[in-house]
């Protein structure tokens, strides 16, 4: 799950002081630290957060390789976490693979639906051995604190997987309704299958699929503003492709205020990106990698319905005598819509995992209008950060990876910076 986000440095940090004082200049990026939300709980590689809309207050934490979901009061003296689901199907457990996604059914109050990503592992019924699937689950009729293992329903199944590597394995809901989901370009390295650029398989795309009205023998239907059903230039793309030219979305949301789709795209060897998503967008791997040429064309062309569109930000891999390392492994976050910190409100936050390191990026007609580091990152402070998460208030929360014999596995949130810190 590395996590990318660095041309945008090299970009930025000569030209977004200049940017945001043409056109935010009363709304300076706010400097912040970070502390144990949860200080009473603890998990095993932690790799999503999610709650219902159901006024329960509840949160819920994915962990990978358990594949467990666990529930817990969002209240910071909780040491109540109480196990929701143990995953019944068989997962793959290579490094990125395992269970990665959670998402709740708007209205999960009513139907008890909710939803996951995994690596499935087939192997045993004579399937195949590595797979992304997508199920509904319900919870249980008698007790909502546990979910009913036995009510699982494969919704959407992936393409046979030749690599372990670049899984996606974000899902959700968007203002729409319809279910998102990412998954990555297979895996391995340099596009092997030449997938970002191909709509015709799922690879390397974020899917859009309607999973309350089946239709066409399908566990799911297809919304009639998906790119292949709207405009007949698309018509060549698979009916679930929303967009393509992602190498591995770790970690996509939408701004609860506005609907806009961010995602964290990790980039190969150089640099890491924050894509603004849009129906029937090219992101433009692998012939690009952020702002710059990674495959030339003659290896991999470019689909002809979408011209390529470059990220929000970029941030490099490679330290300079100027600058340190920014990181090699992006973690898309949230745009902050919170009431806890005012001056980050409408800001999309974002990290690295293999640097700790935070920002956030003002967005204004598709353009990062500012941009900046959010912390200020010491070594005893360095989280690995494998997600962000938020609340139905929308506050934030960071998921430091971690398992029993490590440091962390702990959740985090931003807090204001104090004075000598
Ligand atoms: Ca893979």
């Amino acid at each position: 799950m590395r996590m990318p986000f660095s041309t945008l440095f090299t970009v930025l940090a000569a030209m977004a002081p200049a940017i945001a004082a043409a056109e935010d200049s009363d709304t300076p990026l706010p400097q912040l630290a970070t502390e144990v939300a949860f200080p009473n709980l603890k998990f095993d590689r932690p790799v999503a957060m999610d709650y219902p809309n159901d006024g329960s207050n509840l949160l819920f934490v994915v962990e990978q390789h358990q594949a467990k979901v666990w529930s817990f009061p969002n209240d910071k003296e909780t040491s109540q976490k109480q196990l929701f689901l143990q995953l019944p199907a068989p997962i793959s457990k290579d490094n990125e693979e395992g269970l990665l996604g959670l998402a709740f059914h708007p209205k999960y109050k009513e139907n008890g639906q909710f939803f996951v990503y995994y690596s499935a592992d087939d192997s045993a019924s004579g399937g195949p051995r590595r797979r992304s699937v997508v199920s509904r689950f319900r919870v249980s009729k008698t007790d909502p604190r546990v979910a009913d293992p036995k009510s699982e329903e494969r919704i959407w199944i992936g393409p046979d997987d030749p690599f372990g590597n670049h899984n996606g394995g974000c899902i959700a809901f968007g203002p729409d309704g319809f279910l998102y989901i990412t998954l990555g370009d297979s895996g391995s390295a340099d596009d092997p299958l030449r997938s970002g650029q191909n709509p015709k398989d799922h690879f390397g795309s974020i899917l859009r699929i309607d999973v309350d009205h089946p239709a066409d023998g399908k566990a799911y239907g297809i919304p009639s503003d998906n790119p292949a059903r709207r405009d007949p230039k698309f018509a060549h793309w698979a009916p679930e492709v929303y967009c393509i030219g992602l190498r591995n979305v770790w970690k996509f949301s939408f701004d609860r205020e506005t609907g806009d789709l961010f995602a964290g795209d990790v980039g190969q060897n150089l640099y890491e990106m924050v894509h603004l998503i849009k129906n029937g967008g090219n992101y433009g791997w692998s012939i690009k990698e952020a702002f710059h040429p990674f495959l030339p064309q003659r290896r991999t062309k470019a689909d002809p319905a979408s011209p390529i569109s470059p990220p929000l930000v970029e941030y490099p891999h490679k330290p300079t005598p100027e600058r340190p390392d920014d990181g090699k492994s992006i973690t898309g976050g949230y745009v902050y819509r919170g009431k806890a910190l005012k001056d980050l409100v409408g800001v999309y936050v974002y990290g690295d995992f293999d640097t700790g390191r935070i920002w956030g990026l003002r967005e204004k007609g598709g353009k990062a209008v500012a941009s900046a580091e959010l912390i200020d990152l010491k070594p005893a402070t360095k989280l690995p950060i494998a997600a962000f998460g938020e609340d139905a208030e929308g506050e934030l929360y960071i998921l430091a990876f971690g398992s029993k014999s490590s440091a962390d596995g702990r959740i985090y949130r931003l807090v204001p910076r104090k004075s000598g810190l």
